[in-house]
């Protein structure tokens, strides 16, 4: 009987230490590039703003280098990739939420998502965690010159494990770019509403990152390499840009446009990059799959199978 309580108890510590093992360690950044860049202290003190955007490589010689972004996507110069990567985000973590970052020259969430498989610009395939997802209005990139109402770019940062080594992660972070169009009635986005509702607390819980690319009826995508759009531009950028844009309402792109008008920091009303050259970059296009979208077991299912085994070992021994 002692065993068994004995074993029962070691289950659960097993369990309990698997469960810490789920704290997130990134491919460690260069401290500029890890905070993306600027600080909100940064913005207006060193001088930049999208006022400015064309002199940026005076204050960061990265800036003018030959792989930034944005860019215009000339959809007739693409090459079809082979590869049909999986939008596949496993599940989150149920306890830890998004928050809001202090950065003034966006809206910004910041939170420890679970991670997704990404294949690069050289198609090497990648783990990444989510890292934060923050808007531009109206879209940084463009498709055969048309600028989008809105884009929100998902940063995803390479993950630390045994399997991964990170030396040899060349593109160390992967920004999906998703587009949104103004649709006067379209259902305004819960993950949205804290940015703006006077009563939230800055975080978003119940919210799944799937949910975007599953009400993509066309998940075409464009793929380049290119750089930060804010600075430091660093160039280390694996780009996914989506085609199809998803509808926003009225009045939830107004509540973006309206914090940029609002600011005295945004005397142009707008906070994305010009578009910078390609200067002979390559352009992929490919199309992913977002059907059948399967959750793998989070830590609650996997404490509730190591319970499961340490029953059954219970009454095997029995
Ligand atoms: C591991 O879990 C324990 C108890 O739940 C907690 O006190 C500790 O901070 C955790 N460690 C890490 C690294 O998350
Ligand atoms: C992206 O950069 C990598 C590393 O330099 C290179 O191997 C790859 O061919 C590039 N991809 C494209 C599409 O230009
Ligand atoms: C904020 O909370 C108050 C009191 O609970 C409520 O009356 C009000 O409608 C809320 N405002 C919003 C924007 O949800
Ligand atoms: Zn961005």
């Amino acid at each position: 009987m002692i065993f068994v309580f004995y074993a029962i108890l070691s289950t659960l510590i097993l369990a309990e230490s698997t469960k810490n093992e789920t704290t997130r360690d990134y491919c460690s950044l260069p401290d500029a590039i890890y905070a993306d860049g600027v600080s909100a202290a940064d913005f207006g003190a060193t001088g930049w703003s999208y006022a400015n955007a064309d002199n940026w490589a005076d204050l960061v010689v990265t800036c003018g280098g030959s792989f930034q972004s944005p860019i215009d996507i000339i959809t007739s110069g693409t090459t079809q990739e082979s590869i049909q990567p999986q939008i596949n985000y496993k599940s989150k973590d149920a306890g830890v939420g998004y928050e809001e970052a202090n950065k003034p020259y966006t809206k910004e969430y910041e939170g420890e998502y679970s991670e997704i498989d990404v294949t690069d610009a050289s198609g090497s395939v990648y783990r990444y965690y989510a890292k934060q997802f923050h808007i531009h209005t109206p879209s940084e990139h463009t498709i055969d010159g048309k600028y989008f109402d809105l884009e929100i770019h998902f940063v995803h940062q390479a993950i630390q494990d045994e399997e991964q080594d990170c030396n040899k992660v060349k593109n160390k972070l992967t920004v999906f770019g998703l587009m949104f169009s103004e649709q006067p009635n379209a259902a305004d986005y819960e993950a949205f509403k804290p940015w703006f509702d006077s009563n939230a607390t800055g975080e978003v819980d119940s919210f799944d990152l799937n949910d975007f690319f599953s009400k993509m009826s066309d998940v075409t995508y464009y793929h380049y390499n290119g750089s930060l759009t804010t600075l430091p531009c660093s160039q280390t950028v694996n780009w996914v840009v989506f085609q199809q844009p998803l509808p926003i309402s009225t009045a939830q792109l107004k509540q973006f446009q309206d914090f940029l008008s609002d600011s005295t920091l945004f005397p142009i009303k707008h906070n994305n990059r010009p578009i910078q050259h390609l200067n002979g970059r390559k352009i992929l296009k490919g199309t992913a799959i977002t059907a059948g979208v399967t959750e793998i077991p989070d830590v609650e299912a996997s404490f509730a199978q190591t319970l499961f085994m340490a029953i059954l070992m219970i009454i095997l021994i029995q």
